[in-house]
């Protein structure tokens, strides 16, 4: 009988500690869906876009000792309007490190470059500051639509004049 009335007297307390327990779990379950939920702009993939580095020209034959301006044509196809650019955010170089260069967009304008009947964006860049060199062989252009989707686009680089192997 002593037990009996044991098991009455600690039978209210136990169900508000299930109770509770449910609830201490539900905290860590709504913060880990509140954080995921903030993950896809952080994780969302780059939009991998074509480009045409000097476009017209192929092998894209480059002086590193040039002082020149490097044109950059982002193209417009059928899944990307090169026009939703903004211009300001573009960013291109030669070494794999991307985020240690600050080579911008000096000029920048709407043409169709490759003769498809749609508007590229051309970006010029001064040579200079791109880290290109006799080992460059690839440009890397990055940089952001006007909505804020990250772009990122790679083309060939051919390094020729004093001191690199091919010419051109
Ligand atoms: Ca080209
Ligand atoms: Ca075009």
């Amino acid at each position: 009988m002593r037990r009996l009335t044991k098991l009455k007297v600690i039978q209210p307390i136990e169900k508000p500690m299930i109770k509770n327990n449910i609830a201490l779990l539900a905290i860590p379950i709504l913060a880990t869906i509140m954080v995921l939920a903030t993950i896809p702009p952080v994780f969302a993939p780059n939009i991998e876009v074509d480009i045409d580095i000097k476009p017209g020209s192929d092998p894209n034959s480059i002086n590193p000792n040039s002082m020149g301006l490097v044109p950059v044509a982002i193209l417009t196809t059928d899944t990307f309007d090169a026009s939703t650019v903004d211009p300001s955010t573009l960013s291109f170089t030669a070494v794999v490190d991307i985020g240690s260069n600050n080579t911008n967009c000096v000029r920048h304008g709407l043409e169709d470059v490759d003769g498809d009947g749609d508007l590229d964006l051309v970006c010029k860049f001064p040579q200079k500051t791109t880290w290109i060199n006799c080992d460059t062989t690839q440009g890397v252009i990055t940089g952001q639509t006007n909505d804020g989707q990250s772009i990122i686009g790679f083309d060939s680089i051919n390094p020729v004049g004093k001191g690199c192997n091919s010419t051109g």
